[in-house]
């Protein structure tokens, strides 16, 4: 292939990548309508857990002291380690400097007190504008937990109304807490006991029913330890079969599985703390041959498991591998696992989501994202061509909206 031909290959699909709004399938982000729910602005880009976890490696502060100081006190001894005294090429740091640079801002001054000054005066309405056309973002799935009362009362007052914003329906509190959500659920009206008998079963599926109806869910979802199992005699086992997965089929909805979470390994970091062990792909297996009418969104967070998840997402249609996720949306980590996906499963894949806390970093994981997604491709599409199979624009269009969303909603939607 010469030289201008793979210019204009290049062209193309840079073009596609860089203009597709995309559905961000997983986030930590609300609507205004919710109030400080919402985080957006300059110092809470800067003291984003992934930051908090780096400056402990480098400032002489306690845990209690740190905690005890005010966001902005956070953010000033964060940029002093992590931005001033030390080059911030780190993946979260550099995400801040993006963020600001591609909101327009003299990245190079590194002025702080310039960057505060930008967002003083801002309405958070103007600014979800702003960034969502900035990132060019369609729509985000949030992470929705009725069991955290702030959100639970937002959503019996009927707060959420932004179409931007879609409803993912959390159930870590009920499969990896059974025994102390139980009492919750009976406090809000669902009849349900110890033992996983039908009347609990029964009063388990309303309860989860009620939320994704409430919500208007897009899928349920759950973050799982790297020790997760299934089939297996314990309590979340039992709610994920006889609960939770009936209500999905009943739905068609799919079961969002996120595995690989070791909690709060140091739990003095708090949202900091948790970490990453490998898990056993076996258990994804079982589910997806055991529940063929199902769907399965899964993402894992280790490394090691990325290519055997691959391996099963070809074993069964039922499956949607999804995103980089959180320790593994790193350039190099998300240029490997890509390329391996695109190998594997061609285009039947999610290969993003951001997992943004911070409204603000739709802007610096999408802008991160798209550039190693757009390298990936530009190379496919070349080995394509060198067999004299030529993509034409159209079909990079296509193939990159199915990237960025069309497949999502696609497998959301499908009836197995
Ligand atoms: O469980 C999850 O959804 C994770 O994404 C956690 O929220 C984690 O703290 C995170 O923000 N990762 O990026
Ligand atoms: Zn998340």
């Amino acid at each position: 292939m010469g030289m201008s031909e793979r210019e204009t290959l290049k062209e193309a699909v840079c073009s596609a990548v860089a203009e597709v709004e995309v559905t961000d399938v997983h986030t930590h982000l609300y609507p205004p309508s919710f109030g400080d729910m919402l985080l957006w602005g300059v110092d809470e880009l800067i003291t984003y857990h992934y930051l908090v976890a780096e400056v402990f490696r480098y400032a002489e502060v306690s845990y209690d002291d740190f905690w005890g100081m005010s966001k902005r006190e956070q953010a000033d001894l964060i940029w002093r380690h992590l931005f001033e005294e030390n080059s911030p090429y780190g993946e979260a740091c550099r995400g801040v400097l993006t963020t600001l640079q591609v909101l327009g801002l003299d990245v190079g001054a590194r002025d702080l007190g310039a960057y505060r000054r930008f967002f003083e005066g801002k309405t958070v309405e103007e600014y979800v504008d702003r960034v969502f056309e900035v990132a060019r973002i369609k729509q985000v799935v949030m992470t929705n937990d009725p069991f955290d009362e702030r959100e639970r009362e937002l959503w019996l007052e009927g707060e959420q109304r932004d179409p931007r914003f879609r409803a993912g329906l959390r159930v870590d509190q009920l499969l990896n807490g059974w025994e102390q959500a139980r009492p919750r659920l009976n406090e809000w009206g669902y009849g349900v006991g110890e033992g996983m008998r039908a009347p609990t079963v029964k009063e388990v599926r309303r309860f989860l029913l009620d939320w994704a109806r409430r919500m208007e869910a897009v899928y349920l979802a759950v973050s799982l330890p790297p020790d997760f199992a299934f089939p297996e005699e314990s309590a979340r086992a039992i709610l994920i079969r006889e609960c939770v997965l009936p209500v999905c089929e009943e739905l068609n909805r799919p079961f969002a599985m996120m595995i690989g979470v070791k909690k709060r390994m140091n739990p003095e970091l708090r949202d900091a703390g948790d970490s990453v062990g490998k898990a056993d792909i076996g258990a994804i297996e079982q589910l997806c041959a055991q529940y063929p009418k199902n769907k399965f969104l899964v993402t894992m967070l280790a490394r090691e498991n990325q290519h055997e998840l691959c391996v099963t997402a070809r074993k069964f249609p039922n499956v949607l591998v999804f995103g980089c996720w959180w320790f593994l949306n790193n350039p190099s980590l998300v240029e490997e696992i890509t390329r391996m996906r695109f190998e594997l499963l061609g285009g039947s894949v999610v290969p993003q989501h951001s997992d943004a806390r911070v409204l603000d970093q739709l802007i610096y994981k999408w802008h991160h994202s798209r550039k190693v997604i757009a390298e990936v491709l530009c190379d496919k599409y070349a080995d394509l061509a060198a067999t004299g199979w030529a993509p034409t624009e159209a079909e990079i269009r296509r193939d990159v909206g199915k990237l960025f969303g069309g497949t999502f909603w696609e497998f959301v939607e499908r009836v197995m």
